[in-house]
């Protein structure tokens, strides 16, 4: 299988953790920009857009969250999707804050930086911070495999501080800031640092 991604795509990373958590071997990494290298990735998915994974028989998943499922599918690890209630919120959450934060960056890059959506988001931002710090958990531990939903927040929560560093989500969410500190050792997720 084929997974195109780029190094600062947040959901092309929660995608590469997730093949690593479940150990799935044989996946090919292939860098495509979706800005830069538009034409080479409208040949792969119709939306442009990274993850896309290209599977052994040349079908194409789209969507990080469909990729994810996929993935755990095939490597036998239902295990990491979400069980309890409480994790389907992590991981709701997450991907809210990952998409509110896409969203702001891409304002800033492609539309308008001082559009009222900036501010909607940012807030928005907080409030999820919030609800998260309310939730964080204990980070697995080594021998344990981390769940879609842990994968997600510290993705979405590090994209943050990458590209949106003003914003001080872990002065109001101490504990959700000390779980993706957790969360970022391990491995997995170090080795896919946004750069
Ligand atoms: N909902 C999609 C979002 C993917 C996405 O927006 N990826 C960005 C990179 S962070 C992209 O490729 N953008 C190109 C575009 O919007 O045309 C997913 O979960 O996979």
């Amino acid at each position: 299988m084929k997974l195109y991604i780029s190094p600062t795509s947040p959901y092309a990373r929660v995608a590469s953790i997730t093949v690593a958590e479940a150990g799935l071997a044989g996946v090919q990494f292939i860098d495509a920009s979706p800005w830069d290298e538009a034409a080479k990735l409208e040949q792969i998915t119709p939306a442009a857009k990274v993850p896309a994974l290209v599977c052994d028989d040349d079908g194409v998943v789209v969507e990080s969250t469909c990729i994810c499922e996929y993935l755990i599918a095939r490597a036998g690890r239902e295990e990491m999707l979400p069980r309890e209630l409480q994790q389907w919120r992590i991981l709701g959450l997450s991907r809210a804050a990952m998409d509110c934060a896409v969203g702001v960056v891409m304002q800033g890059r492609f539309g308008d930086p001082e559009s009222p959506l900036v501010e909607r988001w940012i807030a928005a931002l907080g409030r999820i911070a919030t609800q998260l710090n309310a939730l964080a958990e204990p980070a697995p531990q080594s021998g344990e495999r981390l769940g879609l939903d842990a994968i997600t927040t510290v993705t979405a929560f590090e994209y943050i501080s990458f590209r949106l560093a003003t914003i001080d989500w872990q002065q109001r969410a101490p504990a959700l800031a000390q779980w993706v500190a957790e969360l970022g050792r391990r491995d997995a997720v170090a080795a896919s640092a946004p750069h």
